[in-house]
Order: structure tokens, then sequence, then C-alpha cells
């Protein structure tokens, strides 16, 4: 039998600094902000918040490269404003997640200027340093192929000491060196800080990266560019489970802190156990990249890969019923700072089933088993930028450095980057880092009117904002309310239930479909992730009863007609 605990149960809020609440009227979000939206996030039923970093900061990679992670990016407010915050969730009986950046620093940390400073510096080997390789022509070239996940090599050199660094994100993200057990130590320092100061727990950012295989290799080279990915090498290397089983043993056991690790790059059920397996004692929970990746290219994010329904059917299944066999937990989300919405890409924001799509979304989001993370915006609807807005609109490094590339590639000529930018307008970054949308009023109440947003609104927001849905039961808003009752009256059924999948034979190809069950309690989700009517057999739910849809339900001649994006659950034994 499962195990209860406090962070299976809850329901985690995604905020984006920069994007939620302007308090001060210089176009970006901060913390008095987030501070003065607490009793709304309360009100919606969830009862725990993931704040993205807001760390001091360059803010190249917005603020995912740290300078000091005991201070707070002073447009963000002080440790002050945070230990309101804490205190006031605390007060709501809510948690605060923070970001736990440590598989790289700023090259602005002061660890990183010492570390380069000369090779005789103590924290020389907080950081990876290695000697130039010579090419046939006798010039200098990087210690291995690797490439970096934001285009270019991953290697960088300095002239200071005459070596390169490792950089496996921007140039200016060096990654730490965690054979060091100086660097470690000073690291769990920091995150006692912040735990000391009430905290709840951490998100551990780019988490399977910290160990590297210890000889560096080149990567496996699958094309002719010059640099290839190398994850084989530095993910989810020989010591990672080691770094994790001390960091607990040394940080989080201590607090009682809940732990979510973002594992990229490893995907299969042997490896991701190993994370979360419960007689593992090491993460809590984890976010494996692949219900993100739906629709990215198999080499490239920007590659064509069209989502199809199959997909999320067989990613969910996997997991939902891999994951109780190793008597492990999970998350369960499709959105966050890295992507497009989901709604833009997995349902459909087009108006005549925006509302349907979102709720479509928020119904799988809400009826499996793990710990639901939703992104801010998403209660309300909020979608992608649209067709309409040109490459301007889209100021994330990530994004703006393959354009860039390919542009460069193309000789320059705009006119031949629709295929980038229609890839872009799916799942640039930018799309999950929108400004909040608060209300109709100019600047969409995220900041003053006169003020510049620090980036797009997206012009929807008249139709598509708190104001409008705040006390409309029939919204989407009103819909994720009704849900968020609903799990956290019928617990045992919607948190610690079993899992079972309807067959494809059962749904037809578009259809997700699957029970729960606890003890005689049972449910059971059909989720049409397509824009056209789909009918399933419901012979065997006949007597069971509507509990939430965001559609007409009816059961006729013991089959179940869906609409577009129709989103039904039936109940039994609930009261
Ligand atoms: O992302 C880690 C990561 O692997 C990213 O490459 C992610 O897959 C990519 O952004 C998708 O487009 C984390 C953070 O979530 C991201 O915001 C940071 O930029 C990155 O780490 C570096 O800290």
């Amino acid at each position: 039998s499962i195990q209860k605990k406090w962070w299976k149960e809850a329901v985690v809020y995604q905020i984006y600094p920069a994007s939620f609440l302007d308090s001060n009227g210089d176009g970006l979000g901060d913390v008095p902000g987030i501070i003065s939206k607490i009793p709304y996030i309360h009100s919606l039923g969830v009862d725990t918040i993931w704040l993205s970093p807001i760390f001091a900061s360059p803010q190249k990679d917005m603020g995912y490269d740290i300078a000091d992670y005991r201070s707070i990016h002073a447009p963000y407010g002080t440790v002050e404003d945070v230990q309101k915050l804490i205190d006031q969730l605390h007060a709501h009986k809510m948690r605060l997640l923070m970001d736990l950046v440590v598989n790289h620093t700023s090259d602005e940390h002061e660890w990183f200027k010492e570390s380069r400073s000369s090779k005789e510096n103590p924290k020389r080997d907080w950081y990876f340093w290695r000697d130039p390789k010579i090419d046939a022509n006798g010039k200098r070239k990087e210690p291995n192929n690797w490439k970096s996940i934001f285009g270019g090599s991953a290697w960088h050199f300095d002239e200071t000491t005459g070596q390169y660094y490792l950089a496996l994100f921007l140039p200016s993200q060096p990654d730490l060196n965690w054979t060091s057990a100086s660097m470690r130590q000073a690291t769990y320092d920091d995150m006692r800080f912040w735990l000391d100061r009430g905290v709840d727990g951490f998100r551990i950012d780019s988490m399977n990266l910290m160990s590297k295989h210890p000889d560096l290799p080149d990567g496996k080279v699958i094309n002719d560019e010059p640099y290839q990915s190398g994850a084989e090498f530095f993910a989810s290397g020989p010591k990672m489970h080691d770094y994790i089983r001390e960091m607990r043993t040394e940080v989080f056991d201590k607090y009682d802190a809940m732990t979510v690790g973002e594992l990229g790059f490893t995907k299969d059920e042997q490896s991701v156990s190993e994370y979360i397996a419960s007689d593992r004692h090491e993460l809590n929970m984890l976010f494996t990249g692949d219900i993100v990746d739906m629709d990215f290219g198999a080499e490239a994010k920007y590659g064509r890969d069209d989502f199809h329904p199959r997909k999320i059917r067989k990613i969910t299944n996997l997991w939902q019923t891999a994951v109780p066999k190793f008597n492990g937990w999970n998350t369960v989300y499709l959105d966050n700072h890295d992507s497009g919405r989901s709604i833009s890409r997995y349902a459909s924001d087009a108006p005549e089933h925006r509302a349907a799509s979102a709720k479509l979304l928020a119904t799988y989001l809400l009826t499996l088993s793990g710990t639901p993370f939703l992104l801010a915006g998403q209660e309300i609807g909020m979608a992608n930028l649209g067709k309409d807005y040109g490459a301007d609109a889209y100021i994330d490094v990530e994004g703006k450095n393959y354009y860039n590339a390919v542009l460069a590639a193309r000789g320059g000529d705009e006119s031949k980057m629709g295929d980038v930018l229609r890839e872009m307008q799916l799942k640039a970054r930018d799309h999950g880092r929108l400004p909040m949308q608060w209300d109709d009023t100019s600047n969409a109440g995220f900041t003053t009117a006169d003020a510049k947003p620090w980036m797009t609104i997206n012009k929807d927001y008249k139709d598509w904002n708190v104001a409008s849905q705040l006390n409309d039961p029939d919204s989407v808003m009103g819909y994720w309310k009704k849900l968020l009752v609903l799990r956290k009256t019928d617990t045992d059924v919607f948190v610690y239930g079993s899992y079972t999948a309807l067959e494809e034979s059962e749904t037809g190809e578009m259809v997700l479909g699957y029970e729960r069950e606890f003890e005689g309690k049972k449910i059971v989700v059909w989720l049409n992730f397509s824009d056209v009517e789909q009918v399933v057999p419901a012979t065997k739910y006949e007597s069971m009863s509507a509990l939430i849809s965001n559609q007409e339900v009816k059961v006729e001649g013991a089959k179940l007609t869906l609409r577009p994006y129709g989103a039904v659950v039936l109940q039994d034994g609930l009261q």
C-alpha cells in the first residue's frame, strides 16, 4: 500500500517571477507582486508555489545563471520580501519550492571569478578546466566535441590561464564540477540558507547533468556538424546517485524538504526508477522531459514532428504503470517555462475549441496519479502568441540562437525563415513566459498602463484574463476550481488510486481513457484529443454517473459521445 505524504497530495503552481505581477511599474514582475496575489492563488485551490529563480543574476538566461544564491535580483525585491512571501504562504497553509540551479552558476558568481583567476586557486577545480587540444594544422581546439544545449561548442577558451572551461548552456553559465567535495559543501550551505528561512523544497534544475563521465570523452558523431550532443557522457554519470544521497543526508532529510528533479536526456524506465524508487531514498519525484517534447524533432527541438494523441497515451501509460511497480512517485505536468503552451500544441487554441481544450488538459493533469504542476495562466487557458507575431516578438536566448544560426545558414534571407518561425510559434520558450493576463485594461493589468512590459503581452488578453473568469463557474478557471476541490475531497482515489489504461481498441486512437480505483471507489476518464466527435463504448460503465465534464454527458445505447476536445469523468462510490 502507498505511503501517504504531503507532497503527494500537493498541487503545485509554477510562477515565472518576471511575468506574474509588477508591483512597482518597472515592467518586470516582482516578489511583492506575488505576495499580493497569494489570496488569489489560494482561492484556486492549489497549495504549493514553485518559483523560477529570483536570485542575484546578470539575467543572461532569465535567472538560471545565478551570481549569488543568497541574495535576490534587486528588481525582484529583497531577502526580506522573500521571507514575507514564505511567512504569508505558511499562514495560508501553503508551501514554497525554490529553483535550485547548481549544475552551473553565472560567470559573475564569485566562485567562478576565483576559479578562473589562476590554475592554483583553491576553487580552480570547482569548475571544469582543460588544456586545449591541437588540431592537424597546429591550431588550438576544444578539449572535446560536445555541443552546448544552446548551440555552438560547450567549451570556451579563457585567456587568463590558457585553458578552456565547460558550459553546457550559455558561455556565461559555466558547469560546476561536482567531484569537488568543497564545492558540494558550499552548495549545501546555500541550500540550508533557504531551508532555514522556511522554504519547503526545491525543483532541481538540470539535475542529472551534475555527474559527467570522468574522462569527458567525445560524443558519438551522428552528422557532419563540428559539435555533437555528447549527452551520453554528461547525463546521469557514474556519481549521480552518490551526489543525490549525499544531498539527502546532508540537507533534505533534516528539513523534510520536497524534491523534484529535472531529468533531461534520461528517459528509460530503469534509469528513471533509480532516482525515484522509494527504497532508494533519493528524490521525491521527477520531470522526465518526454511529455513536453512530444512535438520536438528527433534531433532538434525545432525539428518537425506532429503531436498525435497516441504519443500522450504511450507516455502516460508508461509512467502511470511503471512508477507504482517500483513504489515511486512522480509529477504530472504539461507546461513549464521552457516551451510553448500545451493548449496550443497538444489541443487547440482556436476560439471555438479553446475553453474545451483548456478544460480537457486540466482534466488530464488532475485525474492522474502523481503531483500535478501547472504553469501560471494555465488556469485561464492562456495560449501561445499567434501566427501573426514576427521573429522580433521572440526574445529568449534559446530560440534566438537557433533562429540566427539557421538564418545565417540560409544566407541571411528572412523570407526563407517561414518554417522556423512556424516551429517557434509552437515551441519557443517565450510562450511559457508570457506576462500573466489579469484583466482587460492596457498591459493586461500585469504592469501599470504607461510601463513597458519586459516582454510581449499576448494581445488576446482582452478576451482571456483572470477578471473575466473569476466569478464564472462555467469558465476555464471555474472548471479548474471544481476539479481541485474533487481532488482534495476524494484524495484516496484521485491521488492514491490505482491506474488502469483503457486500450486503444476500446477508445479509438484519438481518445485517451483510463480508470482510477481505490477500495471500491472508482472514476473513469475519457479525453478526446481531437477536433472531431468521438464515440466510445460505455457498456461497462452504465451504472456510473457523471462527476465532472466539459460537455453534456449522455450514455446512449451504451455509447458515449465525446465532443471535440471533450473530457468526461464518471464516478462510482464517491460521495
Ligand atoms: O532547462 C534544462 C534543459 O535541459 C533545457 O535545455 C530545456 O530542455 C530547454 O530549455 C528546452 O527548450 C533548465 C531550465 O528549465 C531552463 O530554463 C534553463 O535555461 C536551463 O536549465 C539552464 O539552467
